[in-house]
């Protein structure tokens, strides 16, 4: 589909056209691989997300402390946003909604969310092989900064233009199981040897708190080390695809199992949005 098509097309189911700014924002989602929303949350949404990570950790005490790491942090926090208004209130700014209708052409519901209290420090990737869609790339990450990026805390880089590196294609089958973490290593090493062969130099992303960044599913990005030892990045990242389309995982990208027709069970959300049903948050390992 082209631009002009995307731009025409993509009219809410009220019949109403976008904003222009969302317009704007999704065509460069397209071109660049990725779009800066400054100033989405208040300074206070923001703490209020944080406030809910501090209440749901006293909450699961027991749970949470087994996530405690080395810096004394909590590694990830997965789908808080199923116990918190608050985080629910930030994927629902309409800005980021209206921008990811006109990206999918579709309505965009919540799948996942991570909570980070800092870097995550993983290796430049694509979230592709964890979620995707066929047709392909009917998904998009979107990441809250709850505090301003200091450049010693491990900020988000990412290389603009890189999602459109076309990286042989899937493995049709015969990945084991046990072997996706080998398959995953492989492919990411590739998307960085073609990164570096085509000199595109990494962006850091040095946004201030309440700042949104979404990025397209292929764009190559990753968490900086932390280099000011317990340095704190809170963030919290939604990952959304349209209404209509089954998402994927590892199994069916590295050809462990086949692609299959799969049950999305969605529960309504706020704000007319709705998120898949999924049992609680859990806590879980940075990488
Ligand atoms: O925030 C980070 O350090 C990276 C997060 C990430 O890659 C993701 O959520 O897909
Ligand atoms: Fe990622």
């Amino acid at each position: 589909m082209g631009l002009l098509d995307f731009i025409w097309g993509s009219r809410g189911k009220d019949g109403k056209p976008p904003p222009h700014t969302a317009v704007s924002a999704a065509a460069n989602l397209h071109e660049q691989g990725f779009v800066h929303l400054p100033g989405v949350l208040t300074a206070q949404e923001c703490d209020r997300i944080c406030e809910a990570f501090n209440d749901y950790v006293d909450q699961h005490r027991e749970e949470a402390d087994r996530f405690v790491m080395q810096t004394g942090r909590h590694s990830r926090l997965t789908n808080m946003h199923l116990v918190s208004e608050e985080a629910q209130l930030a994927i629902s700014k309409p800005l980021v909604m209206d921008t990811l209708d006109v990206f999918f052409s579709d309505r965009a519901f919540v799948a996942t969310s991570l909570f980070f209290e800092q870097s995550s420090e993983q290796a430049i990737h694509r979230d592709t092989p964890f979620f995707h869609t066929r047709p392909n790339n009917m998904f998009a990450g979107i990441w809250f900064a709850l505090e301003d990026v200091h450049a010693d805390a491990g900020p988000l880089q990412y290389f603009p233009g890189g999602h459109k590196i076309e990286i042989e294609p899937i493995q049709a089958a015969g990945t084991a199981p046990s072997e996706l973490g080998d398959a995953f290593n492989r492919y990411i090493g590739r998307v960085a040897e073609e990164v570096n062969r085509r000199g595109i130099p990494p962006h850091i992303a040095l946004i201030k708190k309440g700042d949104c960044f979404i990025w397209h599913p292929e764009l190559p990005h990753g968490g900086t080390p932390i280099r000011s030892p317990g340095m704190t990045r809170k963030s919290m990242v939604f990952h959304c695809a349209p209404e209509q389309e089954t998402m994927y995982g590892i199994e069916e990208y590295f050809g462990a199992v086949p692609f299959a027709p799969k049950e999305i069970r969605k529960v309504p959300m706020m704000a007319g949005r709705s998120m898949l049903q999924l049992e609680r948050p859990m806590f879980a390992p940075n990488n």
